[in-house]
């Protein structure tokens, strides 16, 4: 096994056991392409064990997750059937090393979308879009990394909650949203936050996932960025989003 492959199956192990790990790179040394071949690696490794590539999630799309993190670059995950979450259902908090939760928009693409596209195409290729939470979980102790650190995670990629699909026609580019933990109101946002437009977000997956050889598929979901800082989540709570417009998800997080 060479280097690369040696990290991606620490991170993967981490993830599947519910494990912590010491940080890979702490200076931030690693060239960020290395460290995309170690997030690449660590979901080859998933695919291989039968769980099926769904899409991408974006992060650091907005201001408040680059400040909650101290990371100041745009990165991008992988998504796989595996991390889906079904509205309104419950996820055992034991899959979790020390989960938190953000409200995200989520895009479901009708056709592929790949390379430097125009926000009008972007919107062009989008089947429907959707409230949606995301579920972070770090497999690094204390949930502190460096950008190498946290792109070779696989952004923190962990679960994901998608709402009702609704017509991408509506304006969703600046849609009020709260996310509530046991019907308590924890953070407030608007879905501008996200890179000023949701969609700027999808024109950058667009981009990004061509240059790294996998394009946007039909079908695929496309989670745009937290719109807030996220939240610790415990045992026991029920989060939701609530979205202008576009409608409520949520899910229980079981003992
Ligand atoms: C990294 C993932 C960032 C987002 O929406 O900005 C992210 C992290 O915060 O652990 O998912
Ligand atoms: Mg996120």
């Amino acid at each position: 096994m060479n280097r690369i492959e040696e990290l991606a199956a620490q991170l993967d192990d981490a993830a599947s056991e519910a494990r912590e790990v010491a940080q890979i790179d702490p200076e931030g040394r690693l060239p960020l392409q290395d460290a995309y071949a170690i997030q690449r690696a660590s979901i080859e490794r998933r695919v291989s064990r039968g769980e099926r590539r769904v899409g991408v999630k974006m992060g650091f799309t907005s201001r408040a997750k680059m400040v909650q993190m101290g990371v100041k670059d745009v990165i991008w995950g992988r998504l796989t059937g595996g991390m889906l979450i079904e509205e309104g259902t419950a996820a055992s908090f034991g899959r979790f090393v020390h989960p938190r939760v953000e409200p995200e928009i989520a895009f479901v693409l009708k056709k592929p979308l790949a390379g430097h596209v125009t926000a009008a195409e972007a919107l062009a290729s989008v089947e429907a879009v959707a409230p949606a939470l995301e579920i972070i979980d770090s497999r690094y102790r204390d949930f502190k990394f460096t950008l190498p650190d946290v792109i070779a995670d696989n952004a923190s990629s962990s679960g994901f909650v998608v709402g009702p699909w609704c017509d991408p026609r509506e304006d969703f580019s600046n849609l009020g949203l709260t996310m509530s933990i046991d019907g308590r109101v924890v953070q407030v946002g608007s879905t501008a936050a996200i890179l000023g437009h949701p969609l700027r977000s999808l024109v950058a997956a667009a981009r990004l996932s061509e240059a790294a050889g996998e394009p946007l598929q039909a079908g695929w979901v496309v989670m745009a960025g937290g719109a807030t800082p996220a939240e610790w989540l415990r045992p026991g709570q029920y989060v939701s989003i609530e979205m202008e417009r576009l409608g409520s998800a949520g899910f229980y997080m079981q003992e």
